[in-house]
């Protein structure tokens, strides 16, 4: 026979919460190119041409469209890096992010 006591527990494992996460949101401007966006969405986003020709065309008729949905630090260094390519080449080009609700 086993000796071990078995005792109820006393303590409460923390619940911890899922991270956020945050949407890349692509802003439309007047500036920059048709092609050079879905370029970037592609290059960036790794969209197909279809996907990236939809997202830029969504967002050049409503004024902004979400491109993609990634942890923070994932959100925030692919906006970055999409809005300095079209910096890289004088372009206005705007991403930003935000966090889901
Ligand atoms: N509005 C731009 C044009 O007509 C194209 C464009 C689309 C720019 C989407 C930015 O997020 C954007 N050349």
């Amino acid at each position: 026979m086993s000796d071990v006591v078995t005792r109820p527990r006393t303590t409460t494992k923390p619940q911890v919460e899922r991270p956020r996460l945050y949407k890349v949101i692509l802003i439309n401007d007047d500036f920059t190119p048709r092609d050079f966006v879905t370029m970037v969405l592609k290059a960036e986003f790794r969209m197909t041409q279809e996907e990236a020709y939809r997202v830029m065309i969504t967002a050049h008729r409503l004024g902004a469209c979400v491109v993609a949905v990634y942890a923070r630090d994932v959100a925030e260094t692919k906006a970055a890096r999409a809005t300095e390519a079209g910096r890289a080449k004088g372009y206005p080009l705007l991403f930003t992010t935000e966090p889901e609700e």
